[in-house]
């Protein structure tokens, strides 16, 4: 595990603002490869698979995490996933991927704003680590 991912780990999750905040307002930069009004797809700094993309909501609206999801939120994480085939046909992933949602300190979540990972590009084992 990165230095990085120890020490956001090891915060309260809470719900304030995020370096997500700041990469969807473009005050820090990303590589994004796919974005509408909803919205922001982005390459993962740290990517662990060739293809490694964040899909995130421009609103958190309280989404800090998947076990913070209310009914509101039921038609933005549909999107979400939505989003992730699109993307991935997009980045031309045709012999699969996997998409997954860290939730927790035991999910190994590190970012509050609610994310799916895009990877693909590589063979993906089961179990995850
Ligand atoms: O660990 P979880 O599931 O919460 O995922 C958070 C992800 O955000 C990790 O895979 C990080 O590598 C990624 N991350 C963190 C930062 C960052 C980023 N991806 C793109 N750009 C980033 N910037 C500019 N800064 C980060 N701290």
């Amino acid at each position: 595990m990165s230095s990085e991912k120890e020490a956001a780990l090891a915060t309260v999750p809470n719900d304030s603002p995020t370096i997500f905040d700041k990469i969807i307002k473009k005050e820090i930069p990303s590589t994004v490869v796919y974005e509408d009004e909803k919205v922001l797809a982005f390459r993962d700094i740290n990517p662990q698979a060739p293809t490694h993309i964040l899909i995130i909501p421009k609103v958190k609206d309280g989404l800090t995490g998947l076990s913070k999801a209310e009914e509101r939120h039921v038609e933005i994480l549909g999107y979400l996933l939505y989003v992730a085939k699109v993307v991935a046909k997009q980045e031309g992933l045709e012999d699969g991927y996997r998409v997954v949602i860290n939730d927790g300190p035991s999910g190994c979540q590190s970012v509050y704003h609610i994310h799916v990972h895009l990877l693909g590009g590589r063979q993906m084992n089961w179990p995850p680590g």
